[in-house]
């Protein structure tokens, strides 16, 4: 497929692009922090989604240089938003699996920090359970030296795989995500309601925060802050925006 010949190239002709989605604490409405997502703009199909391309990028093993300029610019972009203005932000990013095994990832981490000046404090990195539990040893060891830098680790998607339980067992996160599959049917299936309202519970025992994705209605919203979660995104407040429009929106806030 064309796609998939073209993705090689990609990186060098300037193709990709970070648009930033907004995360907002409940209680304040504060906006608190953004997830970077990956957006690849080619020459013909125009905006290609991740969910095609991510798997790309994986297949050919391009996605741990990409990955690394995603942690550059998003910290960079950080840190200019912090020099823009108070109050901070926090900036998300997700890592794939082969970041964690085939990359240096604390390494990789450690000099995005560095390059841009951003203290690690607020950068975020979201972890799926894609992170092998046959290899607990060493995710374990990568964890606790990212922890040891000082970055927050969040696990994405919770809900949805096979061993969330384990994974909050084994490993030293500190928030969880609300799949948006959660959040889509929470006001419509008693039964989903029940879920999210023990992942919560689950969540408040262990210490960790949580975040609800794909928050798209009042009701959702309304639900979540009467379960006592901490933060939302979703299309409810915006979309993923470039950095430009984000800066605006900052500048509006402040
Ligand atoms: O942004 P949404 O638009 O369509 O993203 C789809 C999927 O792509 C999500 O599961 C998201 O986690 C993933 N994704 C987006 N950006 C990145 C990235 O920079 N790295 C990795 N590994 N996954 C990403
Ligand atoms: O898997 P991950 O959570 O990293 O990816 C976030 C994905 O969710 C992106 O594809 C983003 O565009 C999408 N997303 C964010 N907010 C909403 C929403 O309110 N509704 C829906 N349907 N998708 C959303
Ligand atoms: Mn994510
Ligand atoms: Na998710």
């Amino acid at each position: 497929h064309t796609l998939s010949n073209d993705v090689h190239g990609a990186s060098a002709r300037g193709e990709f692009a970070l648009h930033y989605q907004p995360q907002i604490a409940i209680e304040s409405g504060v906006l608190t922090g953004v997830e970077a997502l990956l957006r690849w703009h080619h020459p013909t199909e125009g905006l290609v989604s991740p969910a095609l391309f991510i798997p790309l990028l994986e297949e050919r093993g391009l996605i741990v240089d990409v990955g690394r300029w995603v942690l550059e610019t998003a910290c960079r972009q950080c840190a200019i938003w912090h020099a823009e203005g108070k109050p901070p932000i926090r900036i998300a990013v997700n890592l794939s699996a082969q970041q964690f095994y085939r990359g240096d990832i604390v390494g990789t981490v450690r000099e995005a920090l560095r390059l841009a000046g951003l203290d690690p404090q607020w950068l975020e990195l979201e972890l799926t359970e894609s992170l092998t539990l046959d290899e607990t040893e060493t995710t374990l060891r990568i964890m606790q030296e990212l922890k040891a830098l000082g970055v927050t680790l969040s696990l994405d998607d919770f809900g949805t795989g096979w061993s969330s339980l384990s994974y909050l067992r084994r490993f030293p996160l500190d928030r969880i995500k609300i799949d948006r599959s959660f959040v889509r049917d929470l006001t419509t299936h008693s039964s989903t309601a029940a879920i999210v309202h023990s992942i919560l519970s689950l969540a408040r025992n262990l210490g960790l925060d949580c975040v609800a994705e794909g928050v798209e209605t009042r009701e959702q919203l309304s639900h979540l802050q009467r379960e006592l979660c901490s933060e939302f995104q979703g299309f409810l407040y915006s979309e993923a925006v470039p950095a430009e429009d984000l800066s605006n929106l900052l500048r509006l806030l402040r």
